[in-house]
């Protein structure tokens, strides 16, 4: 089913801007997606229990006829390009892609839940969400 989707993508580690090029870059080439826009990159004071530095982070929005567990091991494929360490929940990461939303369908599996379970606790998520959508944001 195509459906489209938001991506959020974050780094706070080595070259930043360079990560997000790359995971929009890789993102753009996966089977039967496209994006369809993009917010600005916006620097972030780091949210949550672990100390560390300023995040860059970016929403995109893709058309995909992947289905949330198939994007769900590509953008994990991409992490890994990435050098990403999975080590600290929550802690620092040279990239991180969160599934945010699909329009069409949800997930509420142990390793995946589609809307984002922190898509609430998030300003900066809601109002990237808004602008993707052409809504205004107060
Ligand atoms: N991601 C985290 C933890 N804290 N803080 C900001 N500002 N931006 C993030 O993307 C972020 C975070 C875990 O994924
Ligand atoms: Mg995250
Ligand atoms: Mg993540």
């Amino acid at each position: 089913m195509k459906d489209t989707a938001y991506l959020a993508l974050g780094s706070n580690l080595g070259q930043r801007e360079v990560f997000l090029a790359q995971a929009r870059h890789e993102i753009a080439q996966l089977k039967g997606t496209r994006i369809l826009g993009e917010t600005e990159v916006e620097e972030t004071a780091p949210l949550g229990p672990v100390p560390q530095g300023p995040f860059l982070n970016q929403m995109i929005a893709i058309q995909t006829e992947l289905s949330p567990r198939e994007l769900l091991g590509e953008v994990q494929r991409i992490e890994a390009n990435a050098g990403r360490i999975r080590d600290k929940r929550w802690g620092p990461r040279t990239l991180d892609i969160d599934i945010v939303l699909f329009e069409r369908q949800s997930v509420s599996e142990p390793d995946l839940t589609v809307p984002h379970p922190e898509l609430a606790n998030r300003s900066f998520w809601l109002s990237e969400l808004a602008t993707l959508r052409g809504a205004s944001v107060e």
